[in-house]
């Protein structure tokens, strides 16, 4: 473990301190980007031989073709002004790139409040975690004082109405839901109504990942959208499309699919902890540059945080002393 990361211990500060360990131990158990990297350097001359090593195991990772390139292209150029002299040097330059890469993308959610309700609709398919991001950001919103109102928009099991009903109770929100099987769009419709009529703050909309086909599934969300539109013509405020970090280059596809689709403005990328794909957060932000709002490292509620760039390039990019240090703590 991390003796220098208790620095800051007011109790927000702690809390964060907190979150960025965990993100770090959890990304380096799974991670094979941060594993392979103390195997790979272990003893070796930083040359271009090594760098085409490194090259692979990235692509491994899922960074993805065109990250994979941005970033090698950077180190060999400091390779041939000769700036990589060891391995701490290659470490920490990798590091920049990666975050160079990322810091992009990280723009937190900002709920305006010269909107009210904000409203929020979550994508994703089937299992990405879209209810229990739902769950974790009404708990985050409401400690931050706002009321929140939750719509069952995902009204193909009784059971995910059932699961976001549990979610409103345990964070003190406002719940609107019709029965299994009723039209999604007229359940957010009338949620919106509701959430007017009680002053809330905030309106998160859940909808279902599944249905006959992919295009079925656009098209309902598609719908949802023109409905709510006709309640607020400037909802949602923001789509939230949640993506699991385990899919890898299948999770970059569904995220192209989903924009070009419904329009996505932010990202939620769950399921980091003890994936080996970590990677993929890299080949997202290069290819899409879309806010990454949230990352999920577990399925507690607290498990959830602000993405910030250096500390996930730092996670993701640990050298071999810090994996020594998470081996042994
Ligand atoms: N390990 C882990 N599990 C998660 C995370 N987010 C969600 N899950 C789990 O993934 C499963 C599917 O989540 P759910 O929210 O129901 O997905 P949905 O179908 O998109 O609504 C559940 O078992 C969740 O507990 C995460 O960040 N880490
Ligand atoms: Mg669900």
């Amino acid at each position: 473990m991390f003796g220098r990361d208790t620095k800051d211990e007011s109790p927000k500060g702690g809390q964060r301190q907190g979150f960025l360990r965990r993100l770090t131990q959890r990304l380096g158990r799974g991670g094979r980007l941060t594993f392979d990297l103390s195997t790979l350097l272990r003893g070796r001359k930083i040359d271009a031989e090594l760098l085409e090593d490194l090259e692979a195991r990235l692509l491994g990772a899922d960074v993805g073709v065109e990250a994979t390139q941005s970033i090698l292209a950077g180190l060999n150029r400091r390779l041939a002004r000769k700036e990589l002299a060891d391995v701490d040097a290659l470490i920490a330059a990798l590091r920049t790139a990666v975050e160079e890469i990322l810091a992009p993308c990280a723009r937190p959610l900002v709920v305006d409040s010269s909107r009210r309700p904000f409203t929020i609709l979550v994508v994703g398919v089937n299992g990405s975690g879209k209810t229990t991001t739902i769950g974790k950001l009404s708990r985050r919103l409401h400690e931050q004082g706002h009321s929140v109102l939750l719509a069952a928009g995902d009204t193909f099991r009784a059971a995910a109405i059932e699961q976001l009903a549990v979610w409103a109770d345990r964070t003190a929100a406002s719940y609107v839901a019709q029965h299994a099987g009723a039209d999604p769009a007229a359940v957010v419709f009338d949620a919106l109504q509701s959430a007017r009529a009680r002053g809330v703050d905030v309106m998160i909309a859940d909808t279902a990942g599944r249905l006959h086909s992919q295009a079925h599934l656009m098209e309902e969300l598609k719908k949802i959208k023109r409905v709510l539109q006709r309640g607020d013509p400037s909802a949602p405020d923001e789509v939230l499309l949640v993506l699991d970090a385990n899919q890898g280059q299948n999770a970059l596809a569904q995220a192209v699919q989903f924009h070009e689709a419904i329009g996505v403005t932010g990202l939620v990328i769950t399921k980091l902890d003890g994936t080996a794909k970590g990677g993929i957060v890299i080949a997202i932000a290069r290819r899409l540059g879309l806010p990454i709002r949230f990352i999920g490292i577990g399925e507690q509620p607290e498990e959830f945080g602000d993405f910030d760039a250096h500390a996930f390039a730092a996670a993701l990019v640990a050298g071999p002393a810090e994996t020594l240090a998470q081996d042994g703590g």
